[in-house]
């Protein structure tokens, strides 16, 4: 019987339909989803805080309003994806576990430090803009909830982006201490931008089942390309020079040829030792223990809340 859910389930995934929460579905496509899900909503709620950094300091109030609106957008997208994750059968309280006792991931890209407001125009450009193309894909992926969720946080992402892009417009044309500032942004910035889209083809463990199931549409490779192809003329247009020797147009492909990533970094930082995991993961677990009061208030206000409605 098992076997025939599964072939009509294979059949379902061949027709492009969307599989829903109560439906049938193999384990481990529940579970590689709760996976990728998880990392996915973990990402944003751990990506507010390089941002959160600077919205005390943001040059003005037009950028402090722009900068906190858009780490508000980000809380929004976590929660929206917790909410899709939980339809698969974990509790958000699971979740939280998870990543706060280190064994859910987050994206790479969060351990970096924000050392100056030219990182605010960096991030927004360059990892959101990395965002938007992986996540673009996944508005078409199989599980429903999830690709119903990336509709709208691409659209919020894609003003993300252009706010990040209109920073470094500014700062590329300004004085040049700010030009070099957005300059040695775009250094810091580049490479691990790249590593966010995740190992090589040849590294990557889940990119054959998940391609095979839609989860994923395109490879990590196959995006990064994409990403770099996107972003190297908007540096050249804005006179920013992507710190990359290697990085040529190779006609016959028509696309950019590029150096070799480090990726001896990317595993270092996603095993938990990049220059800012601990300082992400104290910010996190005291966020989440420094508001246990309320949640306990919130719990005992709606027990005296239904007693009263008893009696
Ligand atoms: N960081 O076999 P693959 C955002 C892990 S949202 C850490 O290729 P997969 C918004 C991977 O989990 C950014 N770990 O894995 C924003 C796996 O380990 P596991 C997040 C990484 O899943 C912007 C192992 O390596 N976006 O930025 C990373 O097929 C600005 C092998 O890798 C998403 O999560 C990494 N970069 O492909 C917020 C999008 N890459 O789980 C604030 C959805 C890989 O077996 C400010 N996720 N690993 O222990 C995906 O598309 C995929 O999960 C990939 C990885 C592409 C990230």
């Amino acid at each position: 019987q098992v076997k025939n859910l599964e072939k009509q389930f294979e059949e379902r995934i061949a027709r492009d339909e969307k599989i829903e929460p109560k439906d049938w579905m193999p384990e481990k496509y529940r579970q590689t989803h709760i996976r990728q899900m998880s990392q996915h909503a973990h990402s944003e709620i751990v990506g507010m805080l390089p941002e959160g950094n600077w919205i005390t300091r943001a040059p003005s109030l037009r950028r402090k309003v722009a900068l906190l609106a858009k780490v508000q957008d980000e809380a929004g997208h976590g929660l929206y994806l917790y909410s899709a994750c939980e339809t698969l059968g974990i509790s958000r309280d699971e979740l939280y576990e998870q990543l706060h006792s280190g064994k859910a991931k987050y994206s790479s890209i969060f351990n970096y430090p924000t050392v100056t407001w030219a990182d605010m125009g960096a991030i927004g450009w360059l990892v959101d803009g990395a965002a938007i193309i992986n996540q673009v894909p996944l508005c078409s992926t199989s599980f429903g909830p999830y690709a119903r969720a990336m509709v709208r946080v691409c659209k919020e992402e894609s003003f993300h982006q252009r706010q990040g892009y209109e920073i470094m417009i500014k700062l590329a044309n300004g004085t040049p201490e700010q030009k070099d500032m957005a300059q040695d942004a775009l250094n810091r910035w580049w490479w691990p931008s790249l590593m966010m889209l995740g190992p090589t083809d040849a590294e990557s463990i889940h990119t054959e089942q998940s391609m095979k199931w839609k989860l994923k549409r395109k490879s990590n490779d196959e995006l990064r390309q994409q990403f770099i192809d996107q972003t190297v003329p908007q540096a050249d247009l804005i006179g920013l020079t992507i710190p990359d020797p290697d990085l040529k147009w190779n006609e016959e492909r028509q696309s950019y040829d590029f150096g070799e990533i480090n990726w001896d970094e990317f595993w270092q930082v996603v095993k938990g030792h990049g220059p800012m995991n601990k300082e992400r993961m104290k910010a996190r677990v005291g966020a989440w223990e420094g508001g246990e009061w309320v949640r306990d208030a919130a719990m005992a206000h709606a027990e005296k809340q239904q007693e009263r409605k008893e009696k």
